[in-house]
């Protein structure tokens, strides 16, 4: 078993300047890690093995936080399955296989909710993955965040590696993607009604009837950090907020928060996606962790940032 994490553990975060990256970086800091590993993309393709393996071999990480990814929203995830489901692979089996070579003392690994079936009961709980068919708009990214979380058993069960498969709702904050064409919805519709202002209108795309649980990052990261200073967590577990709301009711949301006068339509040509994916959290509450941020006070400070960070946010 390995030591819990602690400020003076040597700590990688994989992909730390993404979403969840970035925020992985920020609630390590309030821990007294200030300065984690970090390889930039130019610096390091996780999709390359022999590079993965030499930088992992030469920094001799304690603890990793696997949140580099390809990611995107229903419609980049339908138009780029090629590289939704390589990426994703080569990331995890090349950072994976490197860390069991290298001694790493444990893995967090980060998943998704998609990966449970289309039609899953809800909440969700974790034995419901692998019993029925996926939501065909995000198969391909669903597929990989599978094999990466049945490789972490692979190698927890072969080679001992202490590996945490974390599956979080659908998430958002600060540094999120606000391009329309790739986003996921809030990031989105938070750029649609700032664009639109006063009086202007909105597409919001859909029926407005699916229903997401939205997590905030800066909850995530929290729960991450909290896996990984128990010796004890170990295997796959859902995190999220246990409560959803409709895309119609987000929608209105976040007009009443970044446009209040702004009109709302409907483009029913694009997909829904999955109906409902809403997680059942009580692994994570039996642990004694909980989401904190609600979601309006998620969405105004996302909305503060996007704000703030003008160049950054509207690429
Ligand atoms: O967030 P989203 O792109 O991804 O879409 P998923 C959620 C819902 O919001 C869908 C609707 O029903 C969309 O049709 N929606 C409404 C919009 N307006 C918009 C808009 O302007 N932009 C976007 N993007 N959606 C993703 C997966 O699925 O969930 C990923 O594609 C990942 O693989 C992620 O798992 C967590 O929730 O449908």
């Amino acid at each position: 078993m390995s030591p819990p994490l602690s400020a003076s553990s040597r700590v990688w975060v994989a992909g730390h300047s993404g979403l969840a990256g970035s925020a992985i970086v920020r609630r390590l800091a309030a821990d007294g890690i200030t300065q984690p590993l970090v390889a930039s993309h130019k610096k390091l393709d996780l999709r390359d093995q022999s590079s993965t393996r030499a930088w992992i071999a030469r920094h001799r990480p304690e603890f990793v936080f696997l949140a580099a990814a390809t990611v995107g929203g229903i419609l980049d995830n339908s138009s780029r399955p090629a590289d939704f489901l390589y990426d994703n692979l080569m990331i995890a089996a090349n950072v994976l296989e490197a860390c069991a070579t290298s001694g790493v003392g444990k893995v967090l690994v980060l998943g998704s909710s998609c990966i449970y079936p289309r039609d899953a009961a809800q909440p969700i709980r974790e034995e419901a993955l692998l019993t029925g068919a996926l939501e065909p708009s995000n198969e391909a990214y669903a597929i990989a965040k599978i094999v990466a979380l049945k490789l972490g058993e692979a190698y927890r069960r072969q080679r001992g590696m202490h590996v945490i498969s974390a599956m979080p709702s659908n998430l958002y904050g600060p540094g999120d993607n606000f391009d329309l064409e790739k986003s996921h919805v809030l990031p989105a519709l938070i750029r649609k009604f700032a664009e639109a202002g006063p009086g202007g209108t909105v597409t919001v795309w859909g029926s407005g009837k699916p229903r997401r649980e939205f997590l905030h990052v800066d909850d995530l990261a929290d729960a991450l950090v909290f896996l990984a200073k128990r010796p004890e967590a170990g295997g796959m577990v859902n995190v999220g907020t246990g409560t959803d709301v409709t895309i119609a009711e987000l929608a209105e949301l976040v007009k009443t928060i970044v446009a209040p006068a702004a009109k709302i339509a409907w483009d029913s040509s694009k997909p829904d996606g999955t109906p409902r994916k809403l997680l059942d959290v009580s692994r994570m509450t039996a642990m004694g962790w909980k989401a904190r941020i609600g979601l309006e006070e998620g969405i105004r400070s996302t909305w503060e940032w996007y704000r703030a960070n003008p160049g950054t946010a509207r690429k």
